[in-house]
């Protein structure tokens, strides 16, 4: 008989269209690597030489304003710029291009540069969602921007380039694939029932519990149930809204909570400031109705078993479908375990 908590198995993501291969007897196996100590993550709360830090000099010779709350600027090396004329090139039908056109930002999610998001009150948090809120508003108010894309690319693994704490937004005239790709999903499931994918999905995870890291009253946290990465996780709200814009005063409050929590949980695992790139779909900017889409947040967390120990995507991963060895269910019971109250503040 097959018990998929012990049988290799397929696990199919209803948002992608695209499976993951789960291999829980493999969990048994021997570690034989190290276990190395959690790196010490010692900053100051003003560094003289971070481009981000209140008062000092970015590259390009900008400087920032001595900022107290979330602080929003042009990227200086920005990917996409909004000068860009509209048209296509390629004279032949597989070497096609078009062009892009956007605008690329920076937040400074606080002025203190020894902070990350768990470890800021979540007062502070709160601002952060204002402030993630204001930009789509703004941006996506822009003729030529119909996709907005918020995302945190957290510790130096993910290839972030500053511990002082950020994000980025990306607002370009496409939408870009993920969001395309979920978009179509949440369609055809909305033609099909009627009713939203997520809002379906959040409604079974909350009735079986076991996926489940944290909730309050409007957003729930959870390993999805297809998740790839060792700690995948999703914040889904559970009333629907197709953006930002859509929540209540409440609801922003409680999205500060929740990130504040998971985020704080993630610390807990290794004990150490955990990296991830994390972000946001919602609706596109392009005045289309976006009734089948639900405002979600993915975390994709690349450390498997220690601060230093991460999953690569190799091999089998990129040449058939990606693998893990760790159910989600007992990564979210991991998760599920651990105290929210941050370790560096645990003894104070
Ligand atoms: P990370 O989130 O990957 O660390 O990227 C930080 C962004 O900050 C990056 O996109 C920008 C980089 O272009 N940046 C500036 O806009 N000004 C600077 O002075 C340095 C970095
Ligand atoms: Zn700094």
């Amino acid at each position: 008989m097959f018990n998929p908590d012990d049988h290799s198995h397929r696990r199919f993501n209803p948002l992608t269209g695209e499976w993951v291969l789960v291999s829980p007897h493999r969990t048994k196996r021997p570690w034989q690597g190290q276990v190395e100590k959690p790196p010490v993550d010692e900053r100051p709360s003003y560094d003289p030489d971070c481009y981000l830090c209140p008062g000092n000099e970015r590259a390009g010779g900008v400087k920032n304003p001595d900022y107290t709350s979330p602080f929003v600027f042009q990227n200086d090396f920005s990917a996409l710029l909004p000068d860009v004329p509209p048209g296509q090139a390629g004279d032949h039908e597989l070497l096609r291009s078009e062009s892009e056109s956007g605008i690329c930002r920076v937040i400074c999610f606080s002025p203190r540069h020894d902070l990350t998001l768990p470890e800021m009150p979540v007062e502070d948090l709160r601002l952060v969602v204002d402030v993630w809120t204001e930009q789509y508003a703004e941006l996506g108010a822009i003729k030529d921007i119909n996709h907005v894309l918020i995302f945190e690319n957290k510790g130096a693994v993910m290839g972030c380039s500053n511990p002082h704490p950020h994000g980025q937004i990306w607002a370009q005239r496409h939408v870009p694939g993920e969001p395309a790709k979920e978009l179509f999903h949440m369609q055809r499931h909305f033609d099909k029932t009627g009713r939203t994918l997520l809002g379906d999905y959040l409604g079974v995870e909350l009735e079986r519990e076991d996926r489940i890291v944290c909730e309050n009253e409007h957003f729930a946290a959870l390993v999805p149930f297809w998740a790839i990465w060792p700690f995948e996780t999703m914040i889904l709200c559970k009333r629907h809204v197709v953006s930002l814009l859509e929540m209540t005063e409440a609801e922003r409050d409680a999205l500060a909570d929740i990130v504040k929590r998971l985020t704080t949980r993630y610390d807990n695992l290794f004990t150490c400031s955990f990296p991830y790139s994390a972000g946001m779909h919602q609706a596109p900017t392009d005045g289309e109705v976006y009734d089948e889409c639900d405002w979600h947040m993915h975390f994709y967390p690349p450390l498997l078993r220690s601060a230093t120990v991460k999953k690569f995507m190799v091999g089998y991963e990129m040449l058939g479908d990606p693998q893990r060895d760790i159910t989600p269910e007992s990564s979210a019971e991991r998760l599920r375990k651990l105290s929210e109250v941050h370790f560096k503040q645990q003894d104070e």
